[in-house]
């Protein structure tokens, strides 16, 4: 592989030939993270990734695009089969520029937005204050209820009813349970905002049918689509039957802020990619995959229980969960840092109501989509949490690089490709 490079850039080869080798020998436990398939790694670096193509298919500003429009529409068109949407724009970069088209689309800088605290487990676009989103528009937020760490939806439509947003945001990054979208949309409804669903975590468990769809319920859906739906980097933004109903005008206001509105020439080696990869989601393998994925994230957090760990929410309905480590007297960057010496890659998480700053806080984020397409099952998690444990009680390098030799053995059990 990488001939090509190999002979032109020994440099560059040299680093990504470590940096597979990374991958190969860890264990890739950052929920946010996968491994894609080398269908979508093979489209990503082919032709597809040298034409200017502004505007959409069949309306561009440069000549050339047949088969660019062809691969555009086939992406639409499956995106909106999988997710059972009438439009989705496919040419965001990533997550944080869609949510960013969501704006420009719905709202005027200084309208109100309601999102999810970041420190309960919300997304900076979702109207944090150093953000755009803070910065521009007039934010407000809900977090987790203080006894369950859950979503307090009558907080939510306090706050809702306080303040009259105009658009909702219902989306995390580090909650682990199942999100009501129609009790979202009912608050939504009672002060007649938008309902944006930002599933960039989840997407890949709702198309497996392992969360609920926000299809019914939100107007618009956002996700990235490099994460559980396990494909490039981008990110879709889709109108669901009811946002047209709402709005009919909002595919085209999507379509308006995303180009001209806020990108150029879209990225469409990424746009094809991420058609394999919907494709690659529609096989029924996929839906097992996404059940498998939940399955190994409800073991492991059981299995890290019994190993005296304290888990935000006391478990996990979906693909990841976080460690609550004050019982055991280590601050989430310490753990990072260990569990990455014996190869076990986490990040370190605020948990909910975190008495400690964001770069030393309590808790770390572990999530399986990643070990799941490595094919790992039940038996793994018991053993990756005795690992964990065993990292964090020593608290010690040389026993991090113990555990180290234990995780390359079972990755070499488990090849990614
Ligand atoms: N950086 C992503 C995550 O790790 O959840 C969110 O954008």
């Amino acid at each position: 592989m990488h001939e090509n490079l190999k002979k032109e850039d020994k440099e560059v080869y040299e680093i990504l030939l470590k940096e597979e080798e990374r991958k190969k020998k860890t264990l890739e436990m950052i929920p946010s993270e996968n491994h894609t398939s080398l269908a979508v790694l093979e489209t990503l670096s082919s032709v597809f990734n040298d034409k200017y193509a502004e505007g959409y298919p069949k309306a561009r500003y440069y000549g050339g695009n047949e088969h660019i429009d062809e691969i555009e529409v086939l992406c639409q068109e499956r995106a909106k089969e999988l997710f059972g949407v009438p439009f989705c724009n496919v040419q965001p970069y990533s997550g944080s520029p869609a949510n960013m088209a969501v704006y420009f689309a719905a709202l005027t800088p200084g309208d109100k937005v309601l999102g999810m605290h970041l420190n309960a487990g919300g997304h900076l676009t979702h109207g944090w204050k150093v953000n755009f989103s803070g910065k521009y528009y007039n934010s407000f937020f809900y977090g987790v209820d203080k006894e369950t760490s859950l979503i307090n939806y009558d907080e939510v439509e306090e706050i809702a009813k306080r303040e009259k947003p105009k658009l909702i945001f219902a989306g995390t990054t580090s909650y682990p349970r199942i999100i009501d979208f129609k009790r979202f949309r009912e608050i939504a409804d009672s002060v007649g905002a938008y309902l944006c669903a930002d599933i960039s975590h989840i997407s890949g468990l709702v198309v497996a049918r392992a969360h609920p769809t926000p299809a019914d319920y939100a107007h618009i859906v956002t996700t990235t689509t490099h994460k559980t739906l396990r494909g490039p980097r981008g990110a879709l933004i889709m109108v669901t039957k009811e946002g047209v109903e709402k709005d009919k005008e909002l595919p085209e206001k999507i379509n308006k802020a995303v180009f001209p509105g806020l990108q150029g020439g879209p990225h469409e080696h990424q746009v094809a990619a991420i058609a394999v990869c919907l494709k690659e989601a529609m096989k029924p393998s996929f839906k097992e995959y996404g059940k498998q994925v939940v399955l190994n994230a409800k073991t492991l957090a059981k299995e890290l229980i019994k190993n005296d760990f304290n888990i935000v929410s006391g478990g996990t309905d979906n693909h990841l969960l976080v460690l609550d480590l004050r019982n055991k007297e280590i601050s989430g960057k310490k753990t990072q840092e260990l569990l990455e010496k014996a190869g076990i890659i986490v990040n370190k998480n605020a948990i909910p109501f975190d008495p400690k700053p964001p770069a030393t806080p309590s808790g770390v984020r572990l999530g399986t989509p990643a070990i799941t397409t490595r094919k790992m099952k039940e038996e793994e998690m018991e053993k990756i949490a005795k690992l964990i444990r065993k990292v964090v009680d020593s608290k010690t390098e040389n026993v991090a690089l113990e555990v180290k030799k234990e995780v390359e053995e079972m990755c070499l059990q488990f090849p990614i490709y």
